[in-house]
């Protein structure tokens, strides 16, 4: 029970509702066997509760739908796009700005700006289509988190740090003229949705500086990243919210961003430079073909207005605390029922620990994916795999890349689930746990060569 029973429920009331459907056990064993045992394969209408993403799935607020109504659908010069160069000036202090269409974008046009062939581009973990676009752009990305973050029993306020004596090891190793850029992701999608320490972003803006590097973020989570610096960090605990977000930021050459996580909108995202005009030059340039001109990089205004605002919205501490504290209320329910999760639990999701939870079933059977399957037979509950599946061959050998994390991520809409939804969802883990000793892994019948878990189609291995 909260001391303040203000800070008990959600922050907000609902005023429109959309109705979930309903199958049975039954239907959902014909239907995830139709689909090839791939959840991606699923109509969403056949799906309960959908925790595939939290990218593009936020409800929207009747603050941004009311901006969608003054949209300014102009080529040029919108208001609207106006109204976001201001809105990212004040959160953020960088100077220029340009929208894409979402995050993929952002990184297809910036990067290979940046990156001259052969040069890596070092990050605590890149998340995969970040990764995609460093090699599309000729580099080669490369991860160094710190260690905790694959120990996923014990507790460490910041899994997303990057560890900074090998960061500035490779850099010593490889030469600074060999890397083209350090990228930090916040929070950090890849480890468990764990955030960054100010004080780590802080040294790594000096390693940066030490080897005249340029520090970028990938931002498509800044908000949650800050809320975990206000209540785990020292310093910071009587800071608001976009007071932590402009310290970050200022630590930044600029940023990528995924507007679509926590700018709460369901399309969209943002290329910001802090000052280097002849960068956003470049930008510019390559924008107009890639995303479109401007002032709307491939969004109706309609969209930028939405995505000013909920820049703006996210910012709220209550907004931030509720959400927080409903990922953890779900991990909370899971760990006490001895469920294998990272811990402690991240800013959008709770991470399984598939390896942990079905120990019998080899890994290049997907025991993560095996766990998805389950979840949907079990509650029509739509989860992914983060682990084997997803990652692949390895393109020289094509040997099965074996991840030391293997996860199930249970990714939590913003402002769309209630706690009873999160009640669930914790059931169902439970009676999946329950019967684990029975579960199997899977094997392809057809396996796509690249992305293959977008499109790939598998059956139980008996
Ligand atoms: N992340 C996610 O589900 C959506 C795509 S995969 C189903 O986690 C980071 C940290 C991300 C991210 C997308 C992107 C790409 C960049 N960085 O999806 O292109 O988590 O808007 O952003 C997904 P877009």
């Amino acid at each position: 029970m909260h001391d303040d029973l203000t800070k008990m429920a959600e922050p907000y009331k609902i005023k429109m509702v959309e109705p979930l459907k309903i199958t049975t056990r039954e239907e959902r064993i014909k239907l995830i066997k139709e689909a090839g045992y791939n959840l991606f394969l699923l109509k969403s209408d056949d799906v309960y509760i959908d925790l595939l993403t939290d990218s593009g799935t936020s409800a929207m607020s009747d603050y941004q739908w009311a901006g969608m109504m003054l949209g300014d659908e102009s080529y040029a010069g919108s208001r609207n796009y106006l109204h976001l160069c201001e809105i990212v000036k004040d959160i953020f202090g960088y100077n220029y700005v340009v929208p894409t269409h979402q995050g993929r974008g952002a990184e297809k046009v910036l990067f290979p700006i940046l990156i001259k062939k052969g040069q890596y581009v070092l990050g605590n973990m890149h998340f995969d289509t970040t990764k995609a676009h460093i090699e599309l752009a000729g580099g080669i990305g490369i991860d160094v988190v710190i260690k905790e973050a694959e120990d996923t029993e014990n507790y460490h306020p910041f899994k997303g740090n990057f560890d900074l004596e090998a960061l500035e090891n490779f850099i010593k190793d490889k030469k600074p003229e060999n890397i083209a850029f350090i990228l930090a992701t916040v929070t950090c999608n890849g480890a468990g949705g764990q955030p960054v320490s100010m004080e780590n972003i802080k040294e790594v803006r000096k390693i940066a500086d030490k080897y005249g590097l340029k520090l970028f973020f990938d931002a498509a989570r800044f908000a949650e990243n800050a809320y975990f610096i206000k209540q785990r960090e020292k310093g910071y605990e009587n800071k608001s919210i976009k007071e932590i977000v402009r310290e970050m930021f200022s630590y930044g050459d600029g940023f990528t961003m995924s507007a679509k996580k926590d700018a709460l909108v369901n399309i969209g995202g943002l290329i910001a430079i802090k000052d280097d005009e002849e960068l956003f030059t470049k930008v510019k340039t390559i924008l107009i073909p890639m995303e479109g001109f401007v002032t709307y990089g491939g969004l109706a205004g309609r969209d930028i207005e939405a995505m000013a605002r909920g820049l703006e919205e996210v910012l709220d501490e209550n907004y931030l605390a509720w959400r927080i504290n409903q990922v953890k209320y779900l991990g909370d329910k899971l760990r006490d029922a001895g469920i294998p999760i990272q811990y402690p639990t991240g800013g959008h999701a709770v991470f399984i620990d598939g390896k942990k939870f079905l120990p019998h079933v080899p890994q290049e059977q997907f025991p993560s994916h095996a766990i998805c399957v389950e979840l949907y037979i079990e509650a029509g509950i739509r989860t992914v795999e983060v682990g084997a599946l997803l990652a692949g061959r390895d393109p020289v050998t094509k040997k099965e890349i074996l991840p030391k994390l293997d996860f199930v991520r249970l990714t939590i809409p913003r402002r769309v689930y209630t706690n009873s939804h999160m009640d669930v969802i914790a059931e169902a883990v439970k009676r999946v746990y329950a019967r684990r000793d029975k579960i199997k892994g899977y094997r392809f019948t057809y396996e796509p060569p690249i992305l293959r878990h977008f499109t790939a189609r598998l059956e139980p291995v008996e």
